[in-house]
């Protein structure tokens, strides 16, 4: 079927496919700096701490700023979209002229090169304070009972958000400051509440360094537990919540990794949004655990965004992506993923919402049902190719072609 003929059937149920498209290319998707490099960063040797992990060891990881970005321009080549960078703080970039500081020392200035990318390339950027990897980790960072330990990270997070006012200021859109830390224990604690209460002290702390609310969005990214701190998290869904909502200035940043397996985040979305102006996503995949598998078309990644439409909220959620695999070509895995959530995006605007709603307030359930089922079959992929057509990327599988050149030329150079 041709566009033509995709818009005509959809035009049919109310859809007006042109605009659709127009619409998404105004919302911003975050993509995350760290699944080319593993999530190694810039600024120290040592192994991933904080309960994630990344497993493989397949060739070509990105070393360095300059290859990381070279890296990220490709993916740029190859994915339709508006895209805005998402950037760990252990990404700051020293050289002689700046040479490495502490992660409580670091500076805007750090960043500049990143500023300079994002502004060629017409990108805004998110930004996170990095409390792990580090060997201030205690194992525990901002709810530490070393007071020097906690401390130091909570300079750092107060770094963290000048540079966030830098970013959100140098590049003219908002800076989304993502704060998760993997504090916690192994095994059953004696004290939950004392972390809890120096996490929220330290998060209090970091949130008195000035910043523009309309421009920073500080948020507390929840978890249910980590490799090594399978007991007990002290940044819990509860603690995240009700940390957020005690505050004008922070706002509930929900990762879908991140909870029991039968819980769905794309059903959360809507209770928030009952509360809250806005809220953040990190959309992954999780395979038994949080193993931040590349996210896929699947049909949760398809739920959240269809949520997201429903609700009206394209500028209420700021969305961004958050896996890591280092078994397969990393800069594919960056592509895929970056895609299958415009695919999703696409998708959930292709859905004739007002009727679904009607159909459930007239307590039509069977109707409900036969429509939603035969919107899975709607030539969907007629207008995906569209959209592609229109940013000049390929629509099909044929972007991996371009890939495989560059694993040949460049990638499989980096030894
Ligand atoms: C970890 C959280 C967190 C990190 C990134 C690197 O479980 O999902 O968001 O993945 O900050
Ligand atoms: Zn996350």
């Amino acid at each position: 079927m041709s566009y033509q003929e995709a818009k005509a059937k959809y035009a049919a149920i109310g859809i007006d496919t042109d605009a659709v498209i127009e619409k998404l290319k105004t919302v911003p998707v975050a993509l995350h700096c760290w699944q080319g490099d593993d999530l190694r960063g810039f600024d120290n040797d040592g192994p991933l701490t904080g309960g994630i992990q990344t497993t493989g060891n397949y060739p070509g990881r990105a070393r360095n700023p300059e290859e990381l970005m070279a890296d990220l321009d490709l993916v740029r080549r190859l994915v339709p979209g508006k895209m805005k960078m998402n950037l760990h703080a252990s990404y700051a970039i020293f050289d002689e002229e700046n040479p490495w500081v502490d992660r409580d020392k670091i500076e805007p200035k750090h960043f500049k090169k990143w500023v300079d990318y994002c502004k060629a390339r017409g990108m805004g950027c998110d930004f996170n304070p990095t409390f792990f990897s580090h060997p201030k980790c205690d194992p525990m960072t901002l709810s530490s009972v070393n007071e020097e330990t906690r401390r130091f990270w909570v300079e750092h997070g107060r770094a963290c958000v000048r540079i966030s006012q830098y970013l959100a200021d140098e590049l003219g859109e908002p800076c989304v400051m993502n704060m998760w830390a993997g504090d916690g224990y192994k095994d059953i604690p004696g004290d939950r509440i004392g972390p809890r209460m120096r996490y929220k002290q330290s998060f209090d702390e970091i949130l008195e360094e000035p910043f523009d609310k309309t421009k920073v969005f500080p948020c507390a990214e929840s978890k249910t537990f980590g490799i090594g701190v399978e007991s007990y998290t002290v940044g819990s869904a509860e603690w995240c919540l009700k940390y957020a909502s005690s505050r004008d200035d922070c706002i509930t940043l929900m990762d879908n990794g991140h909870y029991h397996p039968t819980e769905v985040v794309s059903d959360k979305i809507s209770s928030i949004l009952t509360f809250d102006k806005h809220m953040a996503l990190h959309i992954t995949r999780s395979v038994r655990w949080d193993s931040d598998h590349v996210v896929l078309f699947d049909d949760e990644t398809r739920e959240i965004c269809r949520e997201i439409v429903r609700c009206g909220a394209l500028d209420r959620v700021f969305i961004a992506t958050d896996y890591f695999d280092a078994s397969i070509n990393r800069v594919a895995a960056w592509v895929m993923g970056f895609r299958n959530v415009q695919k999703s995006l696409l998708f959930a605007l292709l859905q004739p919402n007002e009727l679904l709603k009607k159909l459930q307030d007239e307590e039509q359930f069977t109707k409900l049902m036969v429509l939603q089922e035969a919107l899975k079959v709607y030539p969907f992929g007629d207008v995906w190719e569209e959209y592609c057509r229109q940013y000049d990327v390929p629509a099909d599988e044929s972007w991996f072609d371009t890939i495989e050149t560059y694993e040949r030329d460049v990638l499989s150079q980096r030894v």
